[in-house]
């Protein structure tokens, strides 16, 4: 169920993290059973800690105030100083992570161009140093030695796609066999698990470690998860602690959590659809550019026929008939769809930029 906006107030496409927490996770924020997490005895936080595991398939997990510090850890796990990671070029952790992994860990990223999140196999292969026949990554005394391969899945910046299960498994063939790690930024693999049908623990296990968000189309105020083997997550949980990110009673965002894992994942289905509808609708606007049928998750980019000069005034023109979504720079603007935008909003969107279309073509 959607929850449309109330009179007056905005329809907030810019993105799912402003989603509020449901009625049944406020309940069980009250009545979460508490204790200090950095002892390891909250027990909404272990049990919440619990079904990420189970549900991923892996042996622990980790709960995390937020996606970046999870990334973050992720990376100061599996890279020493001066290591590479090789990222997409276009994703969240390259771009909008302010070179954590460099500023915190002496991390070199590396970016690779793809399609849509899916990397070619063999250019990871190359990209590795030591190259594509390299059966071990650490031999010229030159190089950065390459120790991870980072895969975003959904792809947020081209638009939510999702990175198929069989290129998945290709990427992580082509690391795994060099002795890479691979690392998935699954803010919104449940976007990708509901839209292609695969498991999220199939993807998962052609990774080591996988975060999750709990704070974005699952609803949560806050929360990030990451997953991995028990020596894995033993090594995160102390660098979360370094980066300040051991919470006391967290059990009463964890309680969030649990409901979310429980209840809030097959509805992303209805997001999905209301992307889709937006972006038709938007697609046949003179002056912008919006390709519906890439569009499989719940994030819909579009481009401008003016440029990314006209970004801002678009913005603005929607933001004054009461739609908001987000300009991304050069890649164009972004509308993202979730629980508290629903069929109204997407016909209050489309008649919006119906409206404003007009300015901004040629
Ligand atoms: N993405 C946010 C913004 O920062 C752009 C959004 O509105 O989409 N990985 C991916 C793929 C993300 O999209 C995000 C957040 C993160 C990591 C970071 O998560 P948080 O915001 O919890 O630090």
């Amino acid at each position: 169920m959607s929850i449309p906006a109330g009179p007056g107030a905005p329809s907030d496409f810019r993105s799912d993290t402003v989603t509020h927490p449901t009625d049944a996770m406020r309940r069980a924020m009250v009545e979460a059973p508490l204790g200090d997490d950095v002892f390891g005895d909250d027990p909404t936080v272990n049990a919440l800690e619990a079904e990420a595991a189970r549900r991923f398939g892996k042996e622990a997990a980790l709960f995390l105030p937020s996606g970046t510090m999870a990334n973050l850890v992720a990376l100061l796990v599996w890279c020493r100083p001066g290591d590479e990671a090789i990222v997409e070029e276009r994703s969240h952790s390259f771009n909008s992570e302010q070179g954590g992994p460099a500023r915190f860990g002496g991390i070199q990223l590396r970016p690779l161009a793809s399609d849509g999140g899916a990397f070619d196999p063999d250019e990871v292969a190359g990209a590795i140093r030591g190259g594509a026949n390299a059966r071990s990554h650490v031999d010229d005394i030159h190089s950065p030695r390459t120790s991870l391969v980072s895969i975003e899945n959904t792809h947020n910046f081209t638009g939510g796609r999702v990175v198929r299960l069989e290129n998945v498994r290709a990427v992580s063939r082509a690391a795994r066999d060099r002795g890479l790690k691979v690392h998935m930024d699954g803010a919104r693999i449940f976007n990708a698990s509901v839209a292609s049908g695969v498991d999220v623990a199939t993807y998962a296990a052609e990774c080591d470690s996988v975060m999750f968000s709990l704070s974005k189309g699952l609803s949560c105020p806050a929360g990030s998860m990451l997953v991995g083997a028990d020596d894995f997550i033993a090594a995160a949980r102390r660098t979360r602690k370094v980066l300040g990110g051991g919470m006391r009673q967290a059990g009463v965002l964890a309680a969030c959590g649990l409901v979310a894992l429980k209840e809030m994942v097959a509805r992303l289905a209805d997001d999905h659809a209301n992307a889709k509808a937006l972006a038709r609708r938007l697609a046949e606007l003179p002056g912008i550019e919006c390709d519906a049928e890439r569009v499989e998750t719940n994030i819909v980019i579009v481009r401008l026929a003016r440029g990314p000069g006209a970004h801002g005034p678009f913005v603005a023109g929607l933001k004054a008939r009461g739609v908001l979504c987000a300009s991304l720079g050069s890649i164009g603007v972004r509308f993202v769809t979730h629980r508290m935008v629903g069929a109204p909003d997407v016909e209050r969107a489309a008649l919006a930029a119906r409206d404003i279309a007009r300015e901004f073509a040629g």
